[in-house]
């Protein structure tokens, strides 16, 4: 079954996304026995209004403001001849985990429900945008970035559009135009877009048509308003299940999921059965990045039929380990609390 909205171009099978509004949610079920990236047909989508259709013929980024020397309009094919990086970075919704608040913690936020498959950690192509504002001469008083979409405007508040500070900008960032070695799908940005590694997702603008480079702090509702006090994405865990699993006895099972932290890498996962009493240590499979996802396995053998509630917890490089609850953000962002995964054991 086709699920449906008018926001998002490619196709939304159940099987591999939960349609909310304007976005899609990844079907965690959807990544078992995957490799180490997300494929673009299931990689969540997160839309404010809907995917432009971009002529990139005629496209052209802008790059201009007081806190550069030469502004210039890069076109698709100057960008494409720069020297390119590639990355393997997660990117994740700010609201990811949002859900959890209300079902677990029984103190909802407002705002798109998510599980946890608002993440997804793709090969990402492009050029560092350092390299592009050193093209433009960027001045040592620039202090600011402002990237704008080119989609429609959102609401009252205009394009959408978020000030990213300098040292971020001439850090890790990249001006992507391929993803999993294909150019950017439409809903992810083509022709152009950033990706901000650990950052909460809204800063890596899709469908880049500008980058103001500004030498005061640049204030927009996507900072002030939405996603305010949010830069670092924390750490989370996810099962490659359905929600609702069934799960027959007596089979051995190997429980396979991921682990991701914007803030460092993973060092440690464990997994719970019986409700967080006692805890195993996952075993690490696949590459072990910092800003991406780390894959990992553990045996399991459920010895009798009836609900039990899988957990599982990870630990980063900068000692945060998830908390059983995690306290409530107003709009429901930085969920980080072990996620309780019901699975049904039944007679095989
Ligand atoms: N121009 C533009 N950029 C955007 C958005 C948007 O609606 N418009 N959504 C942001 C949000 S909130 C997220 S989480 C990511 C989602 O990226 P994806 O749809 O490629 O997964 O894009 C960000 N960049
Ligand atoms: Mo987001």
């Amino acid at each position: 079954m086709r699920q449906a909205t008018a926001s998002i171009v490619k196709p939304l099978p159940d099987h591999l996304f939960r349609v909310h509004g304007n976005s899609a949610e990844m079907r965690w079920e959807s990544m078992a026995g995957l490799g180490y990236h997300t494929p673009n047909d299931r990689f969540f989508v997160r839309n404010h209004t809907s995917t432009p259709l971009i002529d990139v013929t005629t496209w052209q980024l802008r790059v201009h403001g007081p806190g550069v020397r030469r502004p210039h309009a890069f076109t698709y094919d100057e960008l494409r001849a720069m020297p390119s990086r590639t990355y393997d970075v997660a990117l994740e919704c700010a609201g990811n985990g949002r859900r959890f608040y209300r079902t677990q913690q029984h103190d909802g936020a407002p705002g798109t429900q998510w599980g946890l498959g608002g993440i997804g950690v793709a090969r990402w192509r492009g050029v560092p945008l350092k390299h592009l504002l050193k093209e433009v001469g960027v001045l040592p008083e620039a202090v600011d970035v402002l990237a704008t979409g080119l989609d429609e405007p959102f609401e009252e508040y205009g394009h959408v559009r978020r000030p990213l500070p300098i040292a971020k900008a001439m850090d890790d960032v990249l001006v992507a135009y391929e993803m999993n070695g294909v150019p950017l799908p439409p809903d992810h940005g083509f022709p152009a877009r950033l990706v901000v590694p650990g950052w909460v997702g809204i800063a890596s603008i899709k469908w880049l048509g500008e980058l103001e480079v500004a030498t005061e702090k640049i204030f927009t509702p996507w900072n002030t308003v939405f996603y305010a006090d949010v830069t670092t994405q924390p750490i989370k865990s996810a099962f490659e299940l359905p929600w609702n699993a069934r799960v027959p006895l007596p089979d051995v099972r190997i429980l396979r999921g991921r682990s991701w932290s914007g803030r460092g890498r993973i060092v440690r996962v464990e997994v719970s059965d019986d409700g967080g009493l006692t805890w195993r240590e996952a075993e690490h499979h696949g590459h072990h990045l910092a800003k991406a996802w780390l894959p990992w396995h553990i045996e399991w053998t459920p010895r009798r039929t009836g609900t039990r509630l899988l957990m599982a917890r990870a630990t980063d490089e900068t000692g945060a380990t998830q908390p059983l609850t995690c306290t409530k953000h107003p709009m429901g962002y930085h969920f980080d609390a072990v996620v309780r995964h019901p699975v049904h054991v039944v007679f095989g």
